[in-house]
């Protein structure tokens, strides 16, 4: 009887121990992705005060060894905030919500014009040249970070006569 329950006890404490074990794991596992993601040059482009929404921008940089999603993104004072991509359909240029953006291991997705990018929808008031926009991002593995976006004009690309449609 006695040795029943000692082994119980025994039993009870491995499992107690591999679990905390694998929580620990897990932890350092996120913080280690946390570190290795890295957010570059943020910002938001300027926009007529009358404007239904404004595109957010930046690099997202992924040294780690898995391959990271952004799930999605929020941002006070705007209704919602989309993941669009720009892409070239029927003869015109159009944005395509996007359920996730993927940055491949060791390497970087890149927001610009005419590409991926965040697409904040509804402003409560549009925001003007030289404010920052915070902007909260949510990855798989349980990572977020807040980026701080300074609103700015676009810089002028060559050869770009399109007018997106929104
Ligand atoms: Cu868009």
């Amino acid at each position: 009887m006695f040795n029943k329950t000692k082994k119980l006890v025994l039993a009870t404490t491995t499992l107690i121990t591999l679990n905390s074990a694998i929580a620990m794991e897990h932890h350092h596992m996120n913080q280690t992705i946390a570190e290795k993601v890295m957010i570059n040059n943020p910002w938001v482009r300027s926009a007529p005060p009358n404007t239904p929404m404004l595109g957010a921008f930046m690099e997202i940089h992924n040294n780690s060894n898995q391959a990271v999603k952004l799930l999605s993104a929020d941002s006070k004072g705007y209704k919602r905030l989309e993941l669009h991509k720009t892409q070239y359909e029927d003869g015109m240029m159009k944005m395509v919500k996007q359920d996730f953006m993927p940055i491949p291991a060791h390497g970087k997705l890149t927001l610009k014009p005419g590409s991926w990018h965040i697409m904040l929808i509804a402003p409560e008031s549009v925001p003007r040249e030289g404010d920052t926009v915070m902007i909260d991002l949510v990855f798989d593995n349980g990572l977020s970070k807040t980026v701080h976006a300074p609103v700015r004009k676009a810089k002028k690309m060559m050869g770009n006569h399109h007018h997106m449609m929104h």
